[in-house]
């Protein structure tokens, strides 16, 4: 994989300085699909799936502290991308509106770490959580380190079939 010093890869995140302010107010984001075809997904569409909570969930970073640990409850990623894409896919790009990002390979999903599954977060010890704390946030359990994967205020979920348009 490259990285293009030049231009902003929301998936190649350059900064471990985290933003500590929403894009927007609403949680809704786009589910765009293997063919290019975008739904909006919202808090309660991800509350019909079924709810998995994840203990023990630090947010670890090396330039600013740790936070945690948390129980982060939601739907899981694969949960979400079995339910709206039929066709084959291969890895699902999670991404902010403010430019932030993290590719999740089907493999992890398919074989969780033992930390437990990658969710699409709405709970944090049991409340909702609020959109100043990443409503809908990415947790990805297994990650120890710089939390470049626990994408707050997700904005857009893309699968990626096997052939890249
Ligand atoms: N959308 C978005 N998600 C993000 C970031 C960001 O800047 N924007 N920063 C990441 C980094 S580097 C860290 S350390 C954590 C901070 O999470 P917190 O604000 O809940 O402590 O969020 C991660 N997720
Ligand atoms: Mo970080």
């Amino acid at each position: 994989m490259t990285q293009d010093h030049n231009s902003i890869d929301p998936l190649q995140p350059h900064s471990h300085e985290p933003n500590p302010a929403p894009p927007s107010d609403d949680p809704t984001f786009q589910f765009v699909g293997v063919n290019g075809r975008s739904h909006p997904i919202t808090v309660a569409d991800l509350q019909r799936l079924p709810e998995v909570s994840v203990p023990d969930c630090t947010i670890v970073s090396t330039g600013h502290g740790t936070s945690g640990p948390f129980t982060f409850t939601g739907a899981t990623l694969l949960a979400v991308v079995q339910a709206l894409c039929a066709d084959p896919w291969t890895e699902v790009e999670v991404v902010s509106a403010d430019g932030f990002g993290s590719r999740v390979y089907a493999s992890e999903l398919y074989e969780p770490d033992p930390a437990g599954p990658i969710l699409l977060a709405y709970a944090m010890d049991g409340q909702p959580m609020s959109r100043a704390e990443g409503l809908v946030r990415l947790i990805v359990p297994s990650e120890r380190d710089d939390a470049l994967r626990q994408v707050k205020w997700v904005g857009e979920v893309r699968v990626v079939g096997e052939e890249r348009p």
